[in-house]
Parts: C-alpha cells; structure tokens; sequence
C-alpha cells in the first residue's frame, strides 16, 4: 500500500524543527516504516538549492527567480525522495511543502496564487498531502524564539508585515482544505502544542483505520 505524506508548516520559529521529533516518536510508536525530509532541501541536489534560496546576498533575488527555485528543489525531491518512497508504502514526513509557496511567495512576497497554482500542477501532478499540520503562533513571538536560535537567514530578515500576510495565507489554506490542515496553537507551552498533534495524528490514524 501507498505510504502516507504528512507535512508540517507555519511562520519562522513556530516549532517545526522542535516538534518534528514528537511526530517521530508517535510514528514509531505506531512501528510506521517513514522518512523524514524538508523543503527547500531533501535531497544532495535540492540541499544545493537551499543554501543558494537561503543565503544573504547584496543582489536582490527576484521573487520569480525564487518561486522556481523552490520548484526546481522540489522536483527534484519528489523524483528521488518523496515519490519513490511512497511507492515503497513508506510515510513521508516532511518539513514544509508547496502550502509554504503559497504562504511566502503567494502572500508574502505578494505574487499572486496563479503562477504556483500551475507550477504545482507541473511538477506535482495530483500528490497533495494527506495531513497537514500548521503551527500557528504570533509572528513577533515566533520571530523572538527564531532568533534566540541562530543567525537570521535571507527569509528571516524580511519585516514583520511580510511575516503577518505569510500567517494570514495559513489561515487561510487551514479554513480552505479542512480535511486535510489541522491548526495548531504553537504558542502554548511544548507540552501542550505536543498534546494538539498527538491528537490531530491520533484522528488521522482512526479516520485511515475506517476506510480500512
Ligand atoms: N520557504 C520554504 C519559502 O519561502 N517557500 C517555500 O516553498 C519553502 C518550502 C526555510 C525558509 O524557506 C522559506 C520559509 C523559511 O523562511 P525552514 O528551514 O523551515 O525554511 O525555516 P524556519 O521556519 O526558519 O524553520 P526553523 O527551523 O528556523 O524554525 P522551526 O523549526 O519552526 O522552529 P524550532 O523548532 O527550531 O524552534 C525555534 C525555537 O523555539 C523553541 C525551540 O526550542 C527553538 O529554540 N520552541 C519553543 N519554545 C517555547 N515553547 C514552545 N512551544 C516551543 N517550540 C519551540
């Protein structure tokens, strides 16, 4: 049986990273065979594509040469990653995926939704996930809890507005595709965030129980 492609997603420092682990466990937890990858990134070639997406730079980066950079990484990370291993019957789970596009380039860098809308349907034909997680916290939190971590990367230094309209396009995608986006409130404490996805994950795995 095909694997399942669970996706996790939200503004800066929500927690991906952090929680990632819980999601692991609880996967193991169920002896589920996954990967564990991330976007832009997973594999040598789109890890390639990372560093050039993240990278500070004194030459802008246009929002269109971006866009497609963050679609050639994920071409190329569903060619020799995701697909393959969910042909295998292995659970994909990734750290963001296209609703990031939609999020940061759609909203944030404010390019509309058409051109990703195609570009999704070209590269990814119908594979949308099966459960997306969407951490939601408020941005200046987020941002505070980022940069108590590490160094701003190209994205983290944009201003705050960018990072309002980039949670708001969240929203927006969680009120969109109820079936597939749970909402999670990051801001509580971790084991209360942990408490929310175990949940989400624990309706997951009885929803795929009753369709057998
Ligand atoms: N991007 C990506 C696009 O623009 N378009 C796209 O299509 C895609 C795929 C890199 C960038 O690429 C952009 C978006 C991004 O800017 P990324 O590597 O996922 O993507 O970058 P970040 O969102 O910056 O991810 P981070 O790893 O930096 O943040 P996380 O994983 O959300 O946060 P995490 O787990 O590292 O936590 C941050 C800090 O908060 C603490 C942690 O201990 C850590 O110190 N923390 C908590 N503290 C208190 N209470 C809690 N509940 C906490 N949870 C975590």
């Amino acid at each position: 049986m095909r694997g399942k492609f669970l996706t996790i997603e939200g503004t800066e420092g929500v927690g991906k990273t952090t929680n990632i682990e819980f999601i692991k466990g609880w996967l193991k937890s169920r002896e589920v065979s996954f990967v564990s990858t991330r976007e832009p990134g997973g594999t040598p070639l789109a890890e390639e594509v990372r560093q050039l997406l993240l990278a500070t730079r004194d030459e802008e980066v246009c929002s269109k040469a971006e866009l497609l950079l963050m679609f050639a990484g994920r071409a190329q990370h569903l060619d020799q990653l995701i697909e393959p291993q969910l042909a295998a019957g292995n659970w994909v789970l990734c750290d963001r995926f296209t609703d990031a596009t939609y999020a940061y380039q759609g909203a944030g860098r404010d390019m509309g939704y058409e051109l990703i809308s195609n570009l999704e349907a070209t590269v990814q034909g119908d594979l949308r996930p099966d459960l997306t997680l969407i951490l939601d916290i408020p941005v200046e939190q987020g941002l505070q809890r980022a940069g108590e971590r590490s160094q701003p990367d190209r994205f983290e230094q944009e201003h705050t507005v960018f990072f309002k309209r980039v949670r708001e396009a969240y929203h927006n995608i969680a009120k969109q595709y109820p079936q597939r986006c749970v909402l999670i409130d990051a801001s509580l404490s971790l084991p209360l965030v942990q408490a929310q996805i175990g949940d989400a994950l624990d309706n997951f795995w009885l929803s795929l129980e009753e369709r057998g």
